[in-house]
């Protein structure tokens, strides 16, 4: 044996690539994220033995679909990790037996005095009860994709110790369409994605369906999402033409048994581009015709084709308003074009033009409000959570509770633009929370967004939430680890958008990283603060839009020569010698009156206005009363740096879990969460630096100067980072 070979040398050429090695003594292996919230690790002691008592064996429905089989698979898979065997599958029902049932498939449940009719098409029911005369743990749904999600959920209660001889569990959906619009891109780019490139590897499809799509099928089936749109809302035309059609039906086909119906965002012009038509006049006969038989072309191949996405006339996209036609005319086309289909059309609220003189926060508002009730029955207006982009806080969109008569859907985003892209950790729960437990007070008060949502003020059937997807190639798939909890929760606050944000994270925290109480309870901690940090660090008091030019990476608020005054930071700060913020009460842009006269009184005046949106809604001279008895410009420097003492928190609490999370995942966590507070230092002394250089003001006692001058801070560039737009 040559001497290299020998076992000992080898080993020890090796030991420094040892903890990137599967093999950790500690650990057993190790973890790399790529399981998100489904790993299926042994479990141990009491709960084994309470577990393998209740899973012996599975009785799946005769003759089951391929959603049902989903279902087992899932059991089988689960069960050969957290018991160590697969649980036999059986046809007779015995004791122990885990029983998924419908009406249809097992009529013996009727007996039961289940109230399933309450579950709706896609509930669920868990419940530890007896079927012919056997003690099982009943499974029970209307629908075989109703008995995929009770599967789940029956496997994460499994893992977080509850108990299975008493389990009873009932839950239903309270949104219709729960959906991730990814905006990824023809050639793998992911606009604003910050977790590599597009997981779907368009160039091998239709022929080869990656194994990572049933992974994505899984992962979003157990948190209830049932639509993806696949492509990008800055669409091209070459996405409705029969090869991308067909590719589009591939993907469609792994997600199908999964519950997951596919969409696809239409470029407004593409039957013009793809010079089939002369125009892309929405009363253009010859237009009308060409979405028509493009609907029927896809439904084809895709039968259960959920509908088109659109971005219309919005940061230079093409639409019906080039032919002078209304967003409605626009709309309705395409809902004409599916309807015959059982299709439907999401329309985009956020549109803002270019040429538009309007304070950019009142122009969805003006546009859409005069077109209530003239959408087609199958169309739904999707409009942002803020009424601007994505900040990190904005009030609620005053599109909601204004247009009673139209089905609105949510948008949020979950992928972190604005946020610190996947370094910074951020959980968007509380933020989500706070706008759809926000009051519209339209048409009365407790009218929530959320109960706009879920179409319970209005009595609207057709409700949705969609979600800006974070996912990519990353082995994260959303490019860090917490970022995942962002994904997980959006998909659990669109079943139930009155759930708490807390709640969702601890689950997320003990699927995903410990079931051991202290430690999950430490990780909730710190998700529920790490939103706060950011908005100190980035854009307190209601500042928003400060980031820099074109990737918004990074603090900008001096940027002011851009060719369009809303595309500047300095036109959303409009700071000066004397004060600072945008004027948005009846003084100023009067942004005010597009919310219910309850709510716009409380913002109208800074006194009774939130700090959150202090600078939101109002300009104010910086020595400004604070409820703090300091001035505003004194808590403006507090919270710049309140904000980079939250980010260093975050650290040091996760330094504190070292012991308790697996080396590779804690090693990874903490390396990004280096780089936020880094980050959160940039961005508040460059901030600092700048509003100082405007204000001339010196900073307040005890806060440091930036280490930098303003000149340092302004030429420092990237133009490379990631997630950028395409040029349209
Ligand atoms: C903005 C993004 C841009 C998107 C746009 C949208 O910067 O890339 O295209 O939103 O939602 O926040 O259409």
């Amino acid at each position: 044996m040559n001497r290299m070979n020998k076992p000992q040398t080898i080993l020890r050429a090796l030991a420094p690539l040892m903890v990137a090695l599967p093999l950790n003594p500690a650990w057993g292996f190790e973890e790399d994220g790529y399981e998100l919230w489904l790993r299926y690790r042994a479990l141990e002691g009491a709960q084994r033995t309470r577990v393998l008592a209740h899973a012996k064996v599975i009785v799946a429905p005769a003759g089951p679909s391929l959603t049902a089989l989903a279902a087992v698979a899932e059991l089988h898979r689960g069960l050969s990790g957290l018991v160590g065997r697969p649980p036999e599958l059986a046809r007779e029902i015995r004791k122990g037996a885990i029983v998924l049932a419908t009406p249809a498939s097992l009529p013996a449940i009727a007996k039961l005095d289940l109230d399933l009719a309450s579950l709706g098409q896609e509930g669920y029911l868990l419940r530890a009860t007896k079927v012919r005369g056997h003690a099982v743990t009943l499974v029970a749904a209307n629908s075989d994709v109703g008995l995929l999600y009770g599967t789940f959920a029956l496997l994460a209660a499994m893992r977080t110790g509850v108990d299975l001889a008493k389990i009873d569990v009932r839950s239903a959906p309270k949104v219709a369409l729960r959906m991730l619009n990814h905006w990824d891109n023809l050639d793998r780019t992911i606009e604003r994605g910050y977790a590599g490139e597009s997981i779907w590897e368009w160039h091998h499809l239709p022929d080869v369906k990656d194994a990572r799509y049933v992974d994505y099928a899984r992962a979003n089936a157990s948190i209830g999402i049932n639509g993806t749109v696949l492509n990008n809302v800055n669409s091209k035309a070459e996405m409705m033409t029969a090869p991308w059609i067909a590719k589009a039906a591939a993907l469609a086909d792994v997600f199908r048994p999964y519950g997951i119906r596919v969409y696809l965002s239409v470029r407004w012009s593409a039957p013009m581009e793809l010079k089939q038509t002369a125009t892309a006049d929405p009363l253009d006969p010859a237009v009308r015709k060409w979405w028509k038989d493009k609907a029927a072309e896809i439904y084809k191949v895709i039968p259960d084709f959920g509908g088109f996405l659109v971005k219309a006339n919005s940061e230079g996209q093409p639409g019906p308003q080039d032919y002078k036609r209304s967003h409605a005319e626009g709309a309705n086309l395409l809902a004409e074009a599916v309807a015959p289909h059982g299709g439907l059309v999401f329309w985009r609220a956020f549109v803002y033009s270019q040429f538009d003189e309007e304070d950019r926060a009142k122009q969805a508002y003006t546009e859409f409000v005069p077109l209530d009730g003239t959408f087609a029955k199958n169309v739904i207006v999707q409009v942002k959570n803020g009424p601007i982009d994505f900040q990190p806080r904005e009030p609620f969109h005053p599109l909601f509770g204004a247009m009673p008569k139209t089905p609105l859907a949510m948008e949020f985003q979950i992928t972190k633009e604005y946020l610190g892209f996947a370094t910074h950790l951020a959980y968007l729960g509380p933020m989500y929370e706070e706008v759809l437990q926000a009051d519209t007070g339209r048409p009365r008060k407790g009218s929530t967004v959320a109960k706009v949502i879920d179409g319970s003020l209005d009595g609207n059937k057709l409700t949705a939430m969609a979600g800006v997807a974070n996912i990519g190639s990353s082995r994260t798939w959303s490019g860090s680890h917490f970022d995942a909890a962002n994904w997980y929760m959006f998909g659990r606050l669109a079943w139930d958008p009155h759930a708490s944000s807390r709640d969702i994270a601890r689950d997320w925290a003990a699927l995903t990283f410990s079931t051991d109480r202290k430690s999950t309870e430490a990780i909730v901690e710190m998700m529920m603060r790490s939103r706060e940090a950011v908005v100190d660090y980035m854009n307190p008091l209601g500042l928003h839009h400060l980031m820099d030019t074109g990737h918004h990476y990074g603090p900008g608020p001096w940027v002011s020569e851009l060719r369009r005054p809303e595309w500047n930071p300095t036109y959303y700060h409009q700071a000066d010698r004397k004060g600072i913020g945008f004027d948005r009460t009846p003084k100023g842009s009067n942004a005010l009156e597009q919310y219910a006269p309850d709510v716009a009184r409380q913002w109208a005046d800074p006194k009774t206005t939130s700090d959150q949106f202090l600078l939101w809604f109002h300009h104010l001279p910086w020595d400004f009363r604070m409820p703090s008895g300091r001035s505003l410009w004194d808590e403006l420097i507090a919270r710049y740096d309140r904000g980079v003492a939250g980010a260093g928190d975050l650290r040091k609490r996760w330094d504190r879990l070292k012991n308790v999370i697996d080396p590779r995942r804690h090693r990874e966590v903490r390396e990004f969460l280096l780089i936020q507070e880094q980050e959160a230092k940039w961005w508040r002394d460059a901030s600092v630096a700048y509003f100082r250089s405007v204000s001339g003001l010196p900073l307040p006692k005890g806060h440091a100067a930036p280490p930098l001058t303003l000149e340092q801070y302004k030429s420092r560039r990237t133009p490379w980072a990631p997630g950028r737009a395409q040029p349209y």
